[in-house]
């Protein structure tokens, strides 16, 4: 294995402090990593694993003598700067929407289809949150008896908006219970026309709407769904909502898979054993996952498995994961583990 010099920028974000975490933990072979995030936050101190380390600007200079470049400072930056990074050596694994459905950058769930990182040139793209976690608890259930449709509503986080979502949150149960105005200034997004409190609230409006009728949120899922599993007849909808969770995305997922006469007992089996995946389904016992046990762990939850009671393919499943940790830091790290592999 050759020690690497590694890149986080958005390092001061929600999840690039997660990424320097998790190489951190997981002892990943970096002879360095230099923090990047805007000029704002150049000369911040960042500590992890015992070491202090100065965040810098992110410039095109900034990527000389980097092998692995991690991107989460949104699309803008990685549209920006990603290209800069490849230019001098890099490979860039970019946790935006900027290259996701680009033809030529593999966009990778390592339980799923680590053989497209054969085919880079340059950028790897990490796939949304409420993707990544759905498709590495289908992919076990595709595999073995096909999957045709799925119809997913999710249940999101507010850190998936990043660290000003987190604080509104916060912010706005403390004018709740203190009785005063409450103040919504972040979501649905930063950039929306209007903005909504979380506190107490859902909001079924994650990023913009496109003229379809459908948020970019849930385009995203049905695209990259597809692409994931390389299969563009599969049916996909969504429907995507915001909660008021910290961290932990949760979805309610139909499928209809290819064969008839399969059993929960049989989808519990494939579940039990697959890599990543954690199964949480006894309703006797009253378990199920749920976002606030799923907090700073690595795995993906799946309980609450029924058949349909009319569709004698059809099944519902209840799927959680730490948005910030296989959703995004953790998924990039083991994309790099894989490359160096
Ligand atoms: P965040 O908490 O708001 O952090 C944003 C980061 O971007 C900060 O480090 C910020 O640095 C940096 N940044 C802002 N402007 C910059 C600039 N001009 N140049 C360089 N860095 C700049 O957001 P987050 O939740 O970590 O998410 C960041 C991005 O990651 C999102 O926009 C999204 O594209 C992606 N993301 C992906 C997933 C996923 O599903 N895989 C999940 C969440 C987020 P300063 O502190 O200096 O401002
Ligand atoms: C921009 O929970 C969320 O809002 C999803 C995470 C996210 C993304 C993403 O990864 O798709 C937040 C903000 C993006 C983006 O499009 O890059």
């Amino acid at each position: 294995m050759k020690n690497v010099h590694v890149a986080i920028v958005g390092a001061t974000g929600a999840v690039g402090t997660k990424i320097l975490e998790k190489l951190t933990e997981r002892k990943f072979p970096a002879d360095s990593i230099k923090l990047l995030a805007s000029k704002r936050s150049a000369g911040k101190e960042i500590k992890a694993g015992g070491k202090t380390y100065t965040v810098h600007e992110t410039t095109p200079e900034a990527f000389e003598g980097i092998d692995i470049a991690f991107f989460s400072a949104g699309g803008s930056i990685s549209e920006k700067f990603a290209h800069e990074a490849v230019k001098r050596g890099a490979v860039v694994i970019d946790n935006t929407s900027a290259f996701r459905m680009d033809p030529n950058t593999p966009l990778v769930v390592p339980e799923v289809n680590p053989q497209e990182l054969a085919n880079h040139s340059g950028i790897i793209a990490n796939p949304n949150c409420s993707t990544i976690q759905m498709v590495a608890a289908l992919q076990p259930i595709k595999e073995k008896y096909g999957l045709n449709r799925l119809i997913v509503s999710t249940y999101q986080a507010v850190s998936g908006a990043g660290v000003e979502a987190i604080d509104e949150l916060a912010e706005q149960s403390k004018q709740f219970t203190d009785r005063s105005e409450i103040q919504a200034e972040v979501l649905p997004s930063a950039s929306a026309q209007r903005h909504y409190p979380i506190a107490f609230n859902a909001i079924p409006q994650i990023d913009s709407f496109d003229e379809s009728g459908y948020t970019l949120e849930e385009l995203k899922m049905i695209n990259e769904t597809k692409k994931i599993f390389n299969d563009y007849d599969m049916s996909v909808a969504a429907t995507c909502v915001r909660l008021p969770v910290v961290s932990g995305h949760s979805e309610s997922v139909y499928i209809e898979i290819d064969q008839e006469g399969v059993s929960v007992e049989d989808l519990r089996g494939l579940l039990k054993n697959a890599p990543g995946i954690v199964l949480q389904d006894d309703p006797a016992a009253q378990l199920y996952p749920m976002p606030l046990y799923a907090e700073d762990k690595d795995e993906v939850f799946v309980g609450r498995i029924r058949k349909d009671l009319n569709e004698p393919t059809g099944f519902h499943l209840w799927i959680v994961s730490d948005n910030l940790l296989k959703g995004a830091a953790l998924n990039s790290v083991q994309i790099a583990e894989e490359l160096i592999n």
